[in-house]
């Protein structure tokens, strides 16, 4: 639908008036924020409910894309852009002296997740949409989003993100798609006209209540539906939930995401979210499969259905769906298993060990009965299938039930037709090592998807000088067909456009350095090397190693040793629970006191760490990089994202050949990436060989030496104790991340990069062909993957409205 700038103002007007009795002069920015959210809600409404229409119509199938996070960060200019208002609604308001950045940052994040997993989850709502496949994501409805992070004395603490305070206003609550969801009790099997049926006992009924948003996708695209459930005590239940108490555990089903991003830990909360919204999610399927589409034939719904699995959070969808279908519509056993697995899709994200979730079989059996049921009978026929074919060795080791817990991968891989890593090293990891079992026994369930990011959020929302750029390099299309910026390379030799490159990743730097000055204080130079490390912090992705560079750097200024201006900036949440990572946090803000106070730096070198790294921070630190820093062990990092927004944002990787990077090499070619570091095999050895002594390294390599003493010798001050325990770590031969071992490579990748940013003219035509390059990320082609290999997806007729 079009929107001329004239109605734009006229609609603004009326809203404000309606809403808040106010006008364009008067109204706060947050006001400003419901009116203009409001006339966007309007803007897509109509289509929403077409789109609702013709799927029913033309009985498509579609993808329920389950998922325990989505981190969709703010909606606001992401709506604008793919209803194509984005440029009127900005122009209209600058003619009333209006800033609609300044609007949009009255929406607070939707921080329902941690991290990279839930930002994939968000990705790929936006690129179902937009490609124009029916997708649905299914997920829960946190009360509280990831926690905000405040820094105390250079210590992080947790304060409860309360994002929906002042109501969200993209969600509709759909009461009448409302379901009931089982927990607890005790299930006795009885025969029932010759179908042995449950009978529950005391068990504890909550009600699910939807609540969707609209996904809008960008131009022709679909709107598709976000589904996040809330936990409700049901009306026809009151009585069974007498006290305050009562109610309230009800209400905490849905209340906190766990901030936990690599680490497992088995709690019953967390189950029971599991559980509650998969299977809400799962009934709502069936409902729209029975009654909407008047569909009595289960055994169909395969033609009609993809679920997907992130990660292993929703693997009980299986045995949900596995109870659903025999204990509710009477399907025989074989018969459902065959549906299921037809139905099912799961794709694993990590490949370490401590993040792998298995349940207590005690805890599942309380909280539930009948599905420990299944996952017993599901483990039992797959052991009695196996057995005489393979050794009994691999059973053991493949099997759902092992050491009176369940191993989720197990079951999730057990009941999917398809099985995926996220990147091409991760998915070969998978098949050759960790699931090595499981590919023998099914190669052909195996597969590579190597992740993507939206190049719509991080280059035409967060960098619209860059995206213009493109424009008038090559032609508006890239924003429609993203192949289209290979075509940026053949600028590599024309000076005006390589100076247009460094002007704008100047001036958004200046932007940076503006904000930086406004949070923090500190005054930093937008013409020094913007250094970049954004990411949950994690032993794996070593913000340590950065740190020792820090270090370093400082060694050699105070020493006289000169260095180009470097801005080092990080941005990193640490899991509350998560020692080390905290330890990681209060040393780096102690170093950062001490470098940005000493005059004999000289502002050569300044360490900004940000509070709380969240979409929208990303949105301002990442246009705004010259070096990426992608430096986790190699094996560990499954893909990364990151690495794929900052290059898209023309900065330079300094890189491990781990997860993504390695593709993102492949793109752009040896000479336009920094890459160092151990390999897989090398860093496989170690563990096999247990040849790791980091004490040795460290006594003979005196500048290592220097850096790693800075830790504990009273350089940096307030951290004595956080300073040992780095520095006990570094020296274990059982550390895991192998920083030491990397550290004099990286220290030669970083001397490369101060030598590449000494000319400038190479440095922007690096910088060049990485923009170019970052097409093969853009999420559309993961999605079309996706859509065709695993999902089986058409893409849908609809008919615009004008
Ligand atoms: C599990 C059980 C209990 C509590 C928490 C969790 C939990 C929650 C979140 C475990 C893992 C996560 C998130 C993992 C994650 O974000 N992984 C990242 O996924 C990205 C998208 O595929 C990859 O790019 C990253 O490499 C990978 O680390």
């Amino acid at each position: 639908m079009q929107l001329t700038k004239e109605e734009f103002k006229k609609r603004l007007e009326r809203k404000l008036d309606n809403y808040f009795e106010e006008d364009v002069k008067s109204a706060s920015n947050s006001d400003l924020y419901a009116a203009v959210s409001a006339i966007v809600r309007d803007g897509y409404t109509p289509q929403w409910r077409r789109i609702r229409i013709a799927e029913t119509n033309q009985k498509q199938k579609q993808v329920y894309y389950f998922s325990i996070e989505f981190l969709p960060g703010t909606l606001l200019k992401s709506n604008l852009l793919n209803l194509g208002w984005l440029k009127t609604v900005r122009e209209a308001l600058a003619d009333l002296h209006l800033d609609l950045d300044k609007i949009a940052a009255a929406e607070p994040d939707m921080a329902l997740g941690n991290g990279g997993l839930g930002r994939l989850a968000a990705a790929f709502m936006d690129s179902l949409a937009s490609t124009g496949y029916t997708g649905n994501g299914n997920g829960i409805r946190y009360k509280y989003g990831l926690f905000k992070q405040k820094f105390v004395n250079g210590y992080q603490k947790e304060l409860p993100n309360d994002w929906l305070k002042k109501e969200d206003h993209w969600e509709v609550r759909r009461e009448s798609k409302s379901v009931l969801v089982r927990f607890g009790g005790k299930v006795n099997m009885v025969d029932d006209n010759g179908w042995m049926t449950p009978q529950y006992e005391g068990e504890r009924v909550v009600r699910a209540v939807p609540y969707d948003v609209a996904v809008v996708g960008y131009k022709d695209g679909l709107t598709n539906t976000l589904r996040l459930w809330d936990a409700e005590v049901p009306p026809e239940e009151e009585l069974n939930y007498p006290t305050i108490t009562d109610r309230r555990r009800v209400e905490d089903l849905t209340s906190i995401l766990y901030p936990d991003d690599s680490n497992y830990e088995g709690r019953l909360l967390r189950l029971k979210q599991e559980y509650f919204f998969v299977s809400a999610g799962l009934q709502s399927i069936l409902n729209y499969y029975t009654k909407d589409l008047d569909n009595k034939d289960l055994t169909k719904l395969p033609n009609y259905v993809a679920v997907h699995i992130n990660d292993t959070h929703p693997a009980m969808a299986i045995a949900e769906l596995m109870r659903l279908l025999v204990d509710e519509h009477r399907v025989d056993w074989d018969t459902a298993w065959n549906i299921t697995q037809k139905v099912m899709s799961y794709t694993n994200h990590t490949i370490m060990a401590e993040a792998m979730e298995k349940w207590d079989v005690n805890m599942m059996s309380q909280l539930l009965p009948r599905i420990m049921q299944i996952i017993t009978e599901i483990d039992r026929r797959f052991c009695v299938g196996l057995k005489g074919h393979v050794s009994d060795d691999v059973i053991e080791r493949t099997r759902i039930i092992k050491n009176g817990q369940v191993q989720m991968a197990h079951l999730a891989i057990i009941g999917s037709h398809s099985i995926n890593g996220v990147a091409a090293l991760h998915t070969q990891l998978l098949e050759t090592k960790v699931l090595k079992d499981f590919y023998n026994l099914y190669p052909d369930r195996f597969n590579n998807k190597t992740n993507g990011i939206t190049l719509r959020r991080w280059l035409q929302i967060a960098n619209p000088e860059l995206s213009d750029l493109l424009d008038e390099t090559i032609g508006k299309n890239w924003r429609n067909d993203s192949d289209e910026m290979l075509n940026f390379e053949k600028y590599y030799h024309d000076t005006k456009v390589l100076h247009k490159l460094s002007d704008i990743k100047l001036d958004n730097k200046k932007k940076l350095a503006k904000f930086i000055k406004e949070r923090t204080g500190i005054v930093v130079d937008p013409t020094a090397i913007f250094d970049v490390q954004v990411k949950r912090l994690h032993a794996y992705k070593r913000q340590t190693l950065k740190l020792l560079h820090i270090l370093k750097l400082y060694q050699d200024l105070k020493a006289g040793i000169d260095h180009p201006k470097r801005v080092v900036i990080f941005g990193a949440k640490a899991a509350p629970s998560y020692v080390f990572a905290k330890q990681v946090i209060k040393v780096i803000n102690e170093t950062a006191n001490m470098i940005n106070n000493d005059p004999d730096v000289n502002d050569k070198l300044k360490v900004i760490f940000l509070e709380d790294y969240d979409v929208s921070l990303a949105e301002r630190i990442i246009p705004a990089a010259d070096v990426s820093e992608q430096i986790s062990t190699t094996t560990k990092e499954a893909s990364g994202t990151s690495n794929m927004k900052l290059m898209a944002n023309g900065a330079l990787t300094v890189a491990t050949m781990d997860g993504a990077n390695i593709e993102i090499k492949d793109a752009v070619g040896e000479d336009n990436i920094f890459s160092f570091g151990l390999n897989k095999d090398q860093v496989y050895k170690y563990y096999a060989e247990h040849s790791y002594h980091p004490r040795e390294m460290y006594e003979n390599d005196a500048v290592m030496k220097k850096a790693v003493d800075a830790l504990i010798d009273g350089t940096i001050p307030n951290c004595s104790a956080e300073g040992q325990a780095l520095f006990n770590n570094f020296l274990g031969d059982n550390e895991q991340f192998l920083v030491l071992a990397d550290f004099e490579a990286y220290l030669r990748a970083q001397a490369k990069i101060e030598q590449t940013w000494k000319q400038k003219r190479l440095w922007e035509q690096m910088s060049l062909v990485n923009i170019a390059h970052s097409e093969r990320f853009d999420v559309d082609k993961t999605i079309e993957r996706y859509a065709e290999d695993i999902w089986h997806l058409k893409k849908l007729e609809v008919e615009k409205a004008d």
